[in-house]
């Protein structure tokens, strides 16, 4: 048994993973999480989707953000700001534990999936959980007031910059983390998770290997629309496929994937493309997936998986 491997970025791909866990043994799933969005402030290395995958599992997310640990608070965050530090960027003081332990790992010259996976384990998380690379890749959003950070453009500047193109620093020389591509070619399914296909599972895809691992794999490649009825459930995916010149719609999204997904799963309301998706030489497959509550992602989980039994194999 290869098992499941989730290509994930943040809540969108948190929320089907806790679906996921419940309806497969937790410790044959592997998460290859993009790393495209962290950030160093204060001194501290953040990884925003490796740990809101882990806060998920570990069932501590704040759950109405999506993000950082429930039941917060920020008196480390007021503090800074009083030595007049810039605090646009909320980080909890749970939340900055994490931050600090991962940080203080890194210097004494571990590797951060060696990190992650410390981190996970003292979480209690049985899912292994990889970050996309162990080298540096930034994603870069060009603007017209410049080149910005991915956190900068979302979270400081509030998305409001056209988007001018995107660009992953350091993607060309950075290699797969260790066990990465591996487990694709081992699993029996890989889930492309419903997560941004530009700034989440984009620069999963642009790591060496990882594309052509997708296309000669044996397992099962289904891709689930992070974008229903036109838009995205959350973050600024339509703002950047419209920069980008794509199509902000279902199909916008499989025919990014077409080229190493067998299947594609989109929303009921997006029943109308089925046949213009089908015609990319994919397997369609329409049902609600929108998970607002536990028992969606659960019965997502066990559609995708139901449906892809058999496809390839
Ligand atoms: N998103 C926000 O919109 N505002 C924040 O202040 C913020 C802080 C934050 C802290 C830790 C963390 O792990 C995530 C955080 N996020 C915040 C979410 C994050 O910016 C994005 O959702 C991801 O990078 C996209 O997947």
């Amino acid at each position: 048994m290869g098992g499941i491997v989730a290509l994930a970025g943040g809540v969108g791909a948190a929320k089907l993973l806790r679906g996921i866990v419940k309806v497969a043994p937790e410790e044959d799933v592997i998460a290859i999480v993009n790393t495209g969005d962290d950030i160093e402030l204060h001194g501290l290395y953040i990884c925003p989707d490796l740990d809101i995958i882990t806060y998920t599992l570990a069932g501590i997310v704040d759950e109405v953000k999506g993000w950082g640990v429930k039941d917060d608070t920020f008196h480390c965050l007021e503090v800074l700001k009083r030595y007049g530090y810039e605090t646009w960027f909320n980080l909890g003081d749970r939340d900055l534990a994490t931050h600090i332990y991962r940080t203080h790992l890194l210097r004494m010259g571990y590797s951060l999936s060696q990190v992650t996976d410390e981190i996970r384990k003292a979480l209690g998380v049985k899912a292994r959980i990889l970050p996309m690379s162990n080298d540096k890749v930034r994603t870069m959003i060009m603007t017209p007031i410049g080149r910005l950070n991915f956190q900068e453009y979302l979270v400081k500047r509030g998305a409001k910059d056209e988007v001018l193109g995107v660009e992953f620093e350091g993607v060309n020389v950075a290699k797969p983390a260790p066990g990465a591509l591996e487990a694709m070619e081992r699993a029996d399914v890989i889930i492309v998770c419903p997560s941004n296909p530009i700034v989440s599972i984009g620069p999963i895809l642009a790591i060496k290997g990882v594309r052509e691992t997708l296309m000669e794999t044996k397992a099962n490649v289904v891709a689930i629309s992070p974008i229903v009825g036109g838009a995205p459930l959350k973050g600024p995916a339509d703002k950047l496929m419209r920069g980008l010149g794509l199509e902000v719609s279902a199909y916008g999204v499989a025919s990014l994937y077409r080229d190493f997904i067998d299947a594609f799963v989109m929303d009921s309301v997006d029943e109308a493309q089925r046949k213009h998706v089908e015609a990319l030489g994919l397997r369609v497959f329409v049902t609600n997936t929108v998970m607002r509550s536990l028992e969606d992602s659960i019965g997502l989980a066990e559609e995708i998986l139901s449906m892809i039994k058999g496809l390839k194999q």
